[in-house]
């Protein structure tokens, strides 16, 4: 074992945090850009159901709100291609992987808004699910990973509150209001509890992950604890959770909950969800639609750099 290995594993075992100047081993390096990668890709990507209904909010209040939620997450991208690029990877190269399905993004997002009450649904549920998963990764042992995860988790509390409030208003509305919410929570439970990932006998990366305080929690950990946290706010919302497999287990102290199907998650990672083909290519459009801006900025920013460099010239 070199020295390098030998003192990265100490660092680990003191549970101390690895910045970008620090030897790391590849496979630690590599394990984190896919999992950055994955996670800025599943952040822009998720800018789309919900942007589906930015023209078409129930109010102004309502649109503003929503408009700066989307705006938060293509934010939080930026912050994690960002986290991603100290590892010695470019965005340009990530977005590429992206455009030809070599990376993945969460499943989540390959589901359709059929309703309003879907935005409030994503912001409850799918909101909900990120927080729990992403609340310890602001302990992750790669610094800007880890710092990237603070501001992010407050933003995403905040969404979860305003999914939460949609969703209450609704619940709390006409019949056919109430009718709606419902059916959103029916559309969007289990999507969201596949969002934590295959079960932990079926976890690839798991077990390295979490030795090398990446993760800190195993994914069954975390979709239990979404499960418990669920239970009592559905029930102040006054709607039902679609699984009549949940109930309360005293002996364990959580909420046991019914079989999850992993035939429908792997085939939505593997390409085939309802929406997977419309979100990569309504992503590739963006992206060839927005060249002009970044040929624009880049001749702007070098055109700064060469008369910086006159000045400079000058003035010695
Ligand atoms: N979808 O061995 P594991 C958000 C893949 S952000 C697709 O258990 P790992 C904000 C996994 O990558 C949501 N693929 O993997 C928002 C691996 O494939 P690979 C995203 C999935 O890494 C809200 C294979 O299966 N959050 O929602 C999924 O140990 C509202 C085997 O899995 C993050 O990315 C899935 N659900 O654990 C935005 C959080 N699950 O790489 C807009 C950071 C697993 O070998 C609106 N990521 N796979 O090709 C993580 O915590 C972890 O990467 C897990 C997966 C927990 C997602």
């Amino acid at each position: 074992m070199t020295d390098q290995q030998v003192d990265f594993d100490a660092m680990i075992e003191a549970d101390q945090r690895i910045e970008p100047r620090d030897w790391m081993p590849e496979a630690y390096r590599k394990s984190l850009v896919r999992q950055i990668a994955q996670h800025a890709h599943s952040e822009i990507i998720g800018m789309q159901p919900e942007g589906n209904w930015i023209t078409r909010a129930p109010s102004l209040k309502r649109k503003a709100i929503l408009m700066a939620k989307v705006q938060d997450e293509a934010g939080h991208g930026l912050y994690l291609y960002s986290a991603a690029e100290t590892l010695g990877v470019s965005r340009e190269d990530l977005l590429d992987q992206l455009h030809a399905g070599k990376q993945k993004y969460s499943s989540i997002f390959n589901y359709p808004t059929l309703t309003w009450a879907d935005v409030g649904a994503i912001g409850w549920l799918v909101d909900g699910a990120a927080i729990t998963n992403q609340i310890p990764l602001c302990r992750c042992s790669y610094g800007p990973y880890a710092r990237a995860m603070v501001r992010i988790c407050k933003e995403e509390s905040f969404h979860q509150r305003q999914g939460y409030e949609i969703l209450y208003t609704l619940a709390n509305g006409t019949p056919a209001q109430h009718q709606m919410a419902q059916d959103a929570v029916d559309r969007w439970w289990w999507p969201s509890l596949m969002m934590f990932g295959p079960a932990d006998d079926e976890s690839a990366h798991s077990a390295q992950s979490m030795a090398w305080n990446i993760k800190r929690h195993s994914n069954d950990e975390l979709r239990q604890r979404f499960v418990d946290m669920c239970v009592p706010q559905a029930e102040i919302l006054g709607l039902s959770l679609p699984d009549p497999d949940l109930r309360w287990n005293a002996e364990r102290g959580h909420y046991d909950f019914g079989p999850i199907d992993w035939d429908e998650f792997w085939r939505v990672v593997k390409g085939d969800g309802p929406c997977n083909r419309q979100r990569i290519a309504n992503r590739v459009k963006a992206h060839e639609d927005g060249r002009w801006v970044r040929d624009a900025a880049l001749a702007y920013a070098s055109k700064q750099r060469a008369r910086a460099a006159q000045t400079k010239e000058h003035a010695a």
